[in-house]
């Protein structure tokens, strides 16, 4: 199949040039924080003000003028935008970084943890765009409460976004690419061992992930370098 169903799936490793920390590397976003001291809904019950100011301080790195779309995110959007057949990149990013990258192409994107930049209402459900910081009485656009807001972000035991589109996507799949992702977080860590077979499956990351025996290839190095080289 010369151009066949497509999935590109990414992880913070693709952003890390542009200076973004990734989660589990040296240095790592959780470095002084346990992932489930932040990122569960148990901890936002427990200790909201703390689960805000992680969150804010990381929306606050996307409104810095350095922090932008590199290589490899503009890279993937030139893929996804020349792909003939049904292209799909599903990010499990939560910066906003690929949507700058290909904004004509946002009908092929789909970011199954969320968005640093969408708040939702614990009590009325309404999800808006969000770019400041949120404390625990900012009351919410919709129905005015305070203290329901939080982020619009997919936190440990909770539901990824999109699953019924990602499952009917990998079911057509023939190309799976996974870029700057550890394989540690599922669902997204399963998708390379349901394809084994059907699709061929192409690792770029800087180093071996989790899953790497389970791809056909793979290609070490900076995404800036491999995922170029790769797609042109
Ligand atoms: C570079 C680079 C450079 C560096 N160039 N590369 C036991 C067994 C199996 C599963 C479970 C289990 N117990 C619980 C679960 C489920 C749980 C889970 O997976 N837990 C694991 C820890 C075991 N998953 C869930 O709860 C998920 N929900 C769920 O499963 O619902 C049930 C269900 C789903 C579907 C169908 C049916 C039922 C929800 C997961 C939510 C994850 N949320 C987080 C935080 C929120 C977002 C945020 O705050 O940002 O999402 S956790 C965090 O990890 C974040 C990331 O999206 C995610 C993945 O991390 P990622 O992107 O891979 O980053 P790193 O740092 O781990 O890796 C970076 C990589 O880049 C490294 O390899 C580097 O080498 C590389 N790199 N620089 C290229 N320059």
């Amino acid at each position: 199949m010369a151009n066949p169903p497509l999935i590109i799936l990414t992880g913070a490793g693709i952003s890390a040039e542009s200076g973004l920390a990734t989660f589990r590397g040296h240095g790592g976003l959780w470095a002084g924080h346990k992932v489930e001291d932040v990122a569960t809904p148990q901890a936002f019950a427990r200790d909201p003000e703390m689960v805000h100011g992680f969150y804010n301080a990381r929306r606050a790195q996307l409104r810095d003028p350095a922090v932008q779309p590199n290589p490899a995110h503009h890279a993937l959007a030139r893929l996804v935008a020349a792909w003939p057949a049904p292209a799909l990149l599903v990010t499990q990013n939560v910066d906003d970084l690929h949507h700058r990258a290909m904004p004509d192409q946002l009908d092929r994107l789909l970011p199954m943890h969320g968005s640093l930049r969408r708040i939702r209402c614990t009590r009325c459900s309404q999800v808006a765009d969000w770019e400041d910081d949120l404390a625990t009485d900012t009351p919410c656009p919709g129905c005015g409460n305070t203290g329901g807001l939080r982020p619009d972000i997919v936190w440990f035991g909770e539901m990824p976004m999109g699953m019924d589109r990602i499952e009917a996507a990998l079911e057509q799949c023939r190309l799976f690419l996974s870029i700057g992702t550890s394989g540690l977080v599922y669902p997204a860590a399963g998708f390379v061992a349901a394809l084994s077979g059907v699709a061929r499956t192409v690792e770029l990351n800087l180093e071996p992930s989790a899953g790497s025996h389970l791809f056909d290839e793979a290609h070490h190095g900076p995404a800036t370098e491999v995922v170029p080289r790769f797609v042109d």
